[in-house]
């Protein structure tokens, strides 16, 4: 059977449609995966619903790398548990929001009993109540008609993830938000509190990757005002992008460029005015035949296998790392170009 999509006069018909569907017995699981919108959907759901079943749970399919995620979960205090078929036994019935169960193969044999989402409508399912709403910009501002339907205020806590939820899947309302996106950020602002919230979007980076800038700074060379750092091992290559831009922020310099090993490769960071420099062409002109390379005029990477370059990994340091460009800049200093 196809979706049918249940009709309804006003938010209110729909949403107490939506609580009828629900008995003070029920262990409810709320499935998600997750991300701001959803965590955050998940979480006003939790509210709307707590008082008025037995037990309500929020649990994620995915596992939770980003670090935003993983800090929003922690200091708007939002109770998880990792998804498990077995916990299928325990919970009656089960909901999914900011996903439909076409979307994943973890999500297909569950039967739901609601799925709330804004995504285009997919075919293939069942549900007792579904809520679709592919015209809205996130699943938070749905679920803040819910609220403002049953006249719910939300805590400090679910407002700043809604918020946030709203402001991460319309890439702050620079794509697909709608006027009913726009109302709820206006309706939530005042309730939310903006610390946690900057907390939880400026979250770049782990304690335990202090470490790299240390490194970073030790390793750095400046040669007519271009900064090299060669760092050695990473754990993750974003830490080579946060120490380029960190390194960007020096004044009086013109090229940044910050190196490490991932997984064998050496992984490459240019930063640089964009304005006569262009980094996306140095990138492509020094590496693009022996690895991957590209970027834009004030930003590049590059990813070069250590055989590829015929270099030792563990004997490679900032000033094998500057040779590596000499090439580039004398033919550009031939040419006057810089
Ligand atoms: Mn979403």
């Amino acid at each position: 059977m196809n979706n049918k999509k249940l009709k309804f006069k006003s938010n209110k018909e729909r949403v107490n449609y939506f609580l009828k569907l629900f008995r003070k017995e029920d262990r409810v699981l709320i499935l998600i995966w997750a991300d701001p919108d959803a965590l955050a959907g998940a979480l006003a759901l939790k509210r709307i619903l707590q008082n008025k079943v037995e037990k309500i749970t929020i649990s994620n399919v995915n596992e939770i790398k980003r670090l935003n995620n993983q800090v929003m979960i922690e200091i708007l205090k939002i109770p998880m548990v990792k998804f498990v078929p077995q916990l299928l036994e325990f919970y009656n019935k089960v909901i999914l929001v900011d996903s439909q169960p076409a979307h994943r193969e973890e999500f297909k044999n569950i039967k739901f009993t609601a799925v709330i989402d804004h995504h285009p409508l997919t075919n293939g399912w069942e549900s007792d109540y579904i809520d679709i709403r592919p015209n809205y910009g996130a699943t938070s501002t749905i679920l803040f008609e819910y609220l403002k339907t049953l006249k719910i205020k939300p805590s400090v806590y679910l407002a700043t993830a809604l918020i946030y939820g709203i402001k991460a899947d319309t890439d702050n309302f620079e794509k697909s938000a709608q006027l009913q996106d726009v109302i709820a950020f206006q309706k939530l602002y005042k309730k939310m509190n903006k610390h946690l919230l900057s907390k939880i979007e400026s979250a770049h980076l782990k304690r335990s990757e202090l470490k790299y800038f240390k490194i970073a700074l030790d390793n750095l060379k400046i040669q007519k005002g271009k900064i090299f750092s060669y760092i050695g091992k990473v754990s993750n290559t974003d830490i080579l992008v946060l120490i380029a831009d960190f390194f960007n922020k020096v004044a009086d310099t013109s090229w940044i460029f910050v190196g490490g090993e991932y997984k064998k490769n050496l992984i490459i960071i240019i930063r640089c005015d964009g304005y006569k420099k262009d980094a996306g062409k140095l990138a492509k002109r020094l590496f693009k035949d022996i690895g991957l390379a590209g970027g834009h005029r004030e930003k590049a990477r590059a990813e070069i296998q250590f055989s590829n370059l015929n270099l030792e990994s563990d004997k490679f340091d900032t000033l094998q790392f500057i040779k590596l460009f000499e090439k580039y800049f004398r033919s550009k200093a031939k040419k006057k170009e810089i």
